[in-house]
């Protein structure tokens, strides 16, 4: 339903709108009846300053947390470990990036198979991105050459045509460094 705020970028100017437009209007008013309405010293005595500023830490100290706590489930160490925690055997993929192109050892899976991603760059910087049919973008992985194999586990939950994509620049035909995954109905 809320699809196109993904696609079309409106979400990421919301946000944008969201944070420049009410504190540069609370900016500029503070501006204004400063060098304007009033120009003498602040009126509002010490305790009631300190007050204010004692609920603003609380405040956002209050938002840090919560919004850290409702989102942590979506941090890709989050949902690997819990996978690999759940006891429910993954599926091993090798995935090995190199200019331009993906070699996977395993491009079928089923919904609700965990899937680790065992990928590794073998030239340079590449990414492993693995998009939802509908075009959202379910996690990314940065390919970096020397360090090795980085590893993640995802689980599918819906079928469909899964289009694999480099977000990371990686020369010429970075464009057209691309893959695709197939995943279907569970099977049992
Ligand atoms: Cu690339």
């Amino acid at each position: 339903m809320l699809d196109f705020i993904y696609r079309t970028g409106w979400g990421a100017f919301a946000v944008m709108l969201l944070f420049q437009i009410p504190f540069l209007l609370v900016f500029l008013t503070l501006v204004f009846r400063k060098a304007y309405v009033n120009t003498g010293p602040s009126e509002i005595s010490d305790a009631r300053i300190g007050g204010l500023r004692r609920g603003w830490m609380a405040l956002v100290i209050a938002l840090f947390l919560i919004v850290n706590l409702v989102s942590i489930q979506f941090f890709p160490a989050i949902y690997t470990a819990r996978a690999a925690a759940s006891g429910v055997p993954a599926i091993d993929v090798a995935v090995d990036a190199q200019s331009w192109s993906y070699d996977m050892s395993r491009q079928e899976f089923e919904v609700g198979q965990p899937v680790r991603f065992n990928a590794r760059s073998l030239d340079t910087m590449h990414g492993f991105a693995v998009y939802h049919p509908d075009g959202q973008v379910l996690f990314t992985m940065m390919l970096v050459p020397g360090v090795g194999v980085s590893s993640l586990i995802y689980t599918f939950t819906e079928p469909g045509t899964y289009k694999i994509r480099c977000l990371e620049y990686c020369g010429l035909a970075h464009h057209e460094m691309n893959d695709e995954i197939t995943v279907t109905e569970a099977s049992t």
